[in-house]
């Protein structure tokens, strides 16, 4: 199924942003989240996809996303905008908090049905990439993995760099692995396409 027949994607909106539990929203919706290291792609994912600008806030800053920031797309799913991790100036605090703040989500919502785990297509994911994954395989929350900014590397080198990511994170062949580019929207039905199958 196409999203088109499915939902509206010009219907979307921020709802609201939450720190914990008590403020996420009360109801039967369906969730995406995206988590992924600071400045990978994570809000212009979202942007891309739903063909806006703007909605989720990007910036070249890295650590901008503080909350957890829900998205509603015409009252049939939600994106959840995680903050980035991995970006060096934050104090000790502020990193258990956040650490605090994201495994609440994923470990108890019982909206989420997938994760889509944003990696750099260009480099070999970090230690805390590969952290991401296997603590998503260890809840057995649905990854699907989208290795972005695509266009800054030829496409004939593609196959070779998508090797040696899933090498790495030692990729089970039953995730979804996708090529992405929030530059040249290279990926987006197919996200679409695989985001629809979890929901
Ligand atoms: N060339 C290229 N640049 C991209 C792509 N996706 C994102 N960027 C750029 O990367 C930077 C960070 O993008 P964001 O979407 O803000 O990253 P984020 O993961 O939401 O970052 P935090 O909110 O800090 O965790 C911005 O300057 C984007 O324009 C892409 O596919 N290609
Ligand atoms: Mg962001």
């Amino acid at each position: 199924m196409s999203e088109e027949k499915f939902l509206n994607t010009h219907n979307a909106s921020i709802l609201l942003s939450a720190a914990n539990k008590s403020h996420y929203p009360q109801d039967d919706i369906p969730e995406i989240a995206l988590a992924g290291r600071s400045n990978v792609g994570k809000s212009s994912f979202i942007n891309t996809i739903l063909g806006r600008k703007n909605l989720a806030r990007t910036s070249g800053k890295p650590g901008k996303t503080q909350l957890l920031n829900f998205f509603n797309i015409d009252d049939k799913i939600r994106f959840v905008d995680v903050p980035g991790y991995g970006y060096a100036k934050v104090s000790k605090t502020e990193r258990a908090r956040w650490g605090k703040m994201i495994e609440e989500y994923l470990t108890s919502r019982e909206n989420l049905r997938a994760v889509v785990s944003l990696v750099d297509l260009r480099h070999q994911p970090s230690t805390e990439d590969v952290q991401m994954y296997d603590f998503l395989k260890y809840y057995e929350i649905p990854v699907i993995i989208v290795a972005t900014k695509a266009d800054k590397i030829p496409r004939g080198k593609w196959n070779k760099h998508e090797s040696i990511i899933k090498k790495k994170l030692n990729f089970e062949a039953s995730d979804h692995f996708i090529i992405f580019s929030s530059v040249d929207r290279v990926g987006v039905d197919q996200a679409w396409e695989t985001i629809l199958d979890h929901i």
